[in-house]
């Protein structure tokens, strides 16, 4: 028995006594109490009700609050939490590598390292939702970049429900008015045939203000703050529905909520700059542009919308 076999027996709201705990876990009552001591450590309001406990509120984050929203959800299963970390890409790559399974997450308050594409600085002040998970995915590495589309998906789907009007913008970020509320990195270890684990890393800034140009924060956008433990598991439970349906369904809905497509865009690789219209993603998520010259395909690049 742990702290989250407690929460999970509180969670329907009703006062559940202590001795029955107890005995159902083959514990003593003072083991019970413990657990009940670190949910409060933790933010939890539990309160003692005769015999028994009641829970009456949940932190806005920690470990717990998100295993707490995430319910049955496989993603999260296992929940790692630091008040502070360098990246939680690197923890959970860390962790993938020691064989965590599919589904196991590492949150952070804070980041002092995160990591955005090619070695570029993601700002990660206290506030925001800094998370990365462990994927076991049967999919090959060309098939991979389904989970980047599938991540920038869910992220949307999570700013819909929370009142957050956002649209994806080609192939990892997602914008509100053109500023960037989110950002995804999946990071793979893969032979040419299949994928050994992915991680999937979403930079979310919930209540957090970066100090960089042209970003926003959902509590921004609402005027008030949100509760970060329930988007953290808003995400990834959006994130476990795409994944479990089918490519076609993540790509259609990854069209319907692009604001990439339609536009005219500039595009950097490593080895040169082009401008064209974006005119379609293919079905491994590469971005098909028009130009002048004809129609060029991109796996990886940099994409900036112009007008
Ligand atoms: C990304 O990179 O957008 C991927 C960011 C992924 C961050 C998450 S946080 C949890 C997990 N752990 C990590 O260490 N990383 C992942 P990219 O497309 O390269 O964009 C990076 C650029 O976005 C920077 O060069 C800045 O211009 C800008 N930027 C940095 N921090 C930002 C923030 N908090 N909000 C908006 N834009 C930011």
């Amino acid at each position: 028995m742990d702290a989250g076999d407690v929460l999970q027996q509180l969670s329907d709201g009703g006062t559940v006594s202590g001795e029955e705990l107890a005995e159902q876990y083959g514990v003593s009552r003072n083991a019970v109490w413990k657990h009940v001591e670190k949910l409060r450590d933790e933010g939890f309001e539990v309160e003692s009700a005769g015999d028994g406990y009641r829970l009456d509120s949940i932190p806005d984050t920690g470990g717990l609050a998100v295993r707490y929203h995430l319910g049955d959800s496989e993603l999260g299963g296992d929940v790692e939490y630091h008040e502070d970390v360098d990246s939680t890409n690197s923890v959970a790559a860390e962790a993938a590598r020691d064989g965590a399974g599919h589904g196991y997450l590492v949150v952070a308050g804070r980041q002092t390292g995160g990591k955005g594409r090619r070695g570029r600085e993601w700002e990660s002040p206290e506030g925001g939702v800094w998370a990365s998970c462990v994927l076991r995915p049967e999919l090959s590495p060309r098939e991979a970049s389904v989970i980047t589309l599938a991540a920038s998906v869910a992220v949307a789907r999570a700013l819909e429900d929370v009142g957050v009007d956002a649209e994806i913008k080609w192939p990892n970020d997602v914008l509100v008015d053109d500023q960037k509320i989110c950002g995804v990195l999946v990071e793979l270890e893969a032979d040419s045939e299949s994928v050994h684990y992915a991680v999937v890393g979403l930079g979310l800034n919930a209540n957090a203000h970066p100090d960089v140009e042209d970003a926003t924060s959902v509590a921004e956008e609402l005027g008030e703050d949100v509760d970060r433990a329930r988007l953290t598991a808003s995400v990834f439970r959006e994130l476990e529905d795409l994944l479990d349906g089918s490519r076609e369904d993540v790509l259609s809905e990854w069209r319907r909520r692009s604001g990439t497509l339609g536009r005219e865009v500039r595009i950097e690789t490593p080895d040169e700059v082009f401008w064209g219209t974006a005119a379609d993603i293919d079905d491994t998520g590469a971005l098909v542009v028009d130009t002048d010259d004809g129609e060029r395909v991109v796996s990886a690049a940099d994409c900036e919308h112009l007008r």
